[in-house]
């Protein structure tokens, strides 16, 4: 072509449209580091964001960090060699993140936080905070924990409590949710509480610890997920105690498995924590590309479901 000032003109004119139709054409790529897959909350919570991001034409960079925080720092690093246009991803410690999310500000890629918090010194370092608020779900594990008091004056509370991943969001504010609102009724005593890193693995082995050094002086069962109360139901009736009745269970999540362990009598309640967040992730990260502008917090809805409702919701659980 030769380069009159016509055929100039006409090319400046394309490269300014060719750019805009161009990005309008490119789907959106977001880089997304998964904590791992150690619960049926984390499997749900990963169909969910696949799912979603399939229906929303997103292309998904999807990595598994099996609860590894150093192997999230490598993934993020990826996603900013790969220059996607979004990294999401779920902590699994609040703490540590404040250089690879500087690397990934300097690289200009906005950063969306799904499910758990991270502690930074500049919260420009992440857009928005997609999640539940851990510590109302703790509160309502102690809220049910206390009418129960009430109701049964002669009983004795002497709790142990299977405490989440250390370090994480969900454990620290689980735990503390859960104490604000236990020294409203002093018949309530944590006697033992330690980590099992939400898998019913763990959760059967540190509960089979707790028994056997406080045996039938444990009343009640207080576990930050429905996956370390179902490991740890097998640990009571391996011991001889009858879960649910011998010892309370009170758990969070609201899996299948604790709404099954409920249908047989051996889980008392379930405190939702809805892992479904992937339509709400993909709203948001189109949102971030649009400019338009994101809350710093958005909290997902959830509610608390007692064995008494168990058989009437079960057919309307969607994980
Ligand atoms: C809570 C989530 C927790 C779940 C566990 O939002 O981070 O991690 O409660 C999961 O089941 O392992």
């Amino acid at each position: 072509m030769r380069l009159t000032r016509r055929n100039l003109l006409g090319a400046a004119v394309f490269a300014a449209i060719a750019p805009s139709t161009a990005l309008a054409a490119k789907p959106l790529t977001i880089g997304f580091s998964q904590v791992g897959a150690e619960s049926e909350w984390r499997t749900a919570n990963t169909a969910s964001i696949k799912d979603a991001a399939r229906k929303a034409g997103v292309n998904l960079k999807f990595a598994d960090a099996q609860q590894r925080q150093e192997n999230q720092v490598k993934a993020i690093r990826s996603f900013i060699a790969q220059r996607v246009d979004i990294i999401a991803f779920s902590p699994v410690v609040e703490s540590g993140w404040d250089t690879v999310l500087r690397e990934a500000k300097r690289a200009n890629i906005p950063v969306i936080l799904t499910d758990r918090a991270v502690k930074v010194s500049d919260q420009s370092l992440y857009v928005t905070l997609l999640g539940s608020d851990f510590v109302e779900e703790g509160r309502r594990a102690a809220h049910w924990l206390v009418e129960h008091a009430k109701k049964n004056p002669n009983r004795a509370y002497n709790i142990v409590e299977l405490q989440g991943t250390v370090g994480s969001a969900p454990a620290l504010d689980r735990k503390a949710g859960f104490a604000e609102v236990m020294k409203t009724e002093p018949r309530l005593k944590i006697i033992r509480s330690q980590t099992g890193d939400f898998t019913r693995a763990k959760g059967k082995e540190v509960m089979e610890a707790f028994l056997k050094s406080e045996g039938k002086n444990i009343t009640v069962l207080y576990a930050h997920n429905d996956d370390m109360a179902i490991g740890a139901i097998q640990a009571i009736e391996e011991a001889g105690f009858k879960p649910g009745k011998d010892i309370l269970v009170v758990s969070i999540d609201g899996v299948r498995g604790a709404f099954e362990a409920m249908l047989q009598g051996k889980l008392n309640v379930t405190v939702e924590c809805n892992p479904l967040l992937g339509p709400q992730l993909m709203e948001a990260a189109k949102a971030v590309m649009a400019g338009k502008p994101v809350p710093k917090r958005i909290v997902v809805n959830e509610g608390v479901f007692p064995a008494e409702v168990a058989a009437k919701e079960f057919p309307n659980r969607k994980y």
